[in-house]
């Protein structure tokens, strides 16, 4: 089986992406990822998904299409990512250094993991639309 991380590309009504930058590890630190993390033994990707974003940014999201597949990460994981929208709470960085809301023409002006940048610009063709 292999092993699966969840992240959301949330959009808002005006077509912005929300980039939040990891505190951790140190490897990582100061990178800019989709929020998300590893699905847990027994939990599937969409609950995973949904408890994520509640315990990292404090907001319940509804998740549209998935972007792609399966995008590889180190080791023995995959990252999976879905469109979501907020439908309850305001996004705060619970768990990373800072949160930005970026338009079209800002999205590639955070530094993007590795993993995500793809992913962002698979995201990029789904703006305005989820
Ligand atoms: N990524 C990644 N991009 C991305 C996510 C959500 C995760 O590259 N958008 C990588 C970073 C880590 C691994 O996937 O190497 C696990 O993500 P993490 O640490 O956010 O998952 P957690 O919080 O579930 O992990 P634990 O703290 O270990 O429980």
């Amino acid at each position: 089986m292999k092993k699966v991380v969840v992240g959301a590309a949330i959009l808002d009504g005006d077509g912005r992406l929300l980039a939040a930058q990891r505190a951790e590890p140190p490897e990582l630190a100061g990178g800019w990822e989709l929020p998300g993390g590893k699905v847990d033994p027994g939990e599937d990707d969409h609950t995973a998904l949904v408890r994520e974003c509640l315990e990292e940014l404090g907001v319940v999201v509804a998740a549209g299409t998935q972007v792609g597949g399966d995008w590889p990460l180190t080791g023995d994981y995959v990252l999976r990512v879905w469109l979501a929208r907020i439908i309850e709470g305001e996004p705060e960085a619970k768990e990373h250094l800072e949160l930005r809301w970026l338009t079209a023409d800002e999205l590639f002006d955070v530094a993007w993991l590795p993993a995500d940048l793809p992913i962002v610009r698979a995201v990029q063709g789904h703006l305005g639309g989820i």
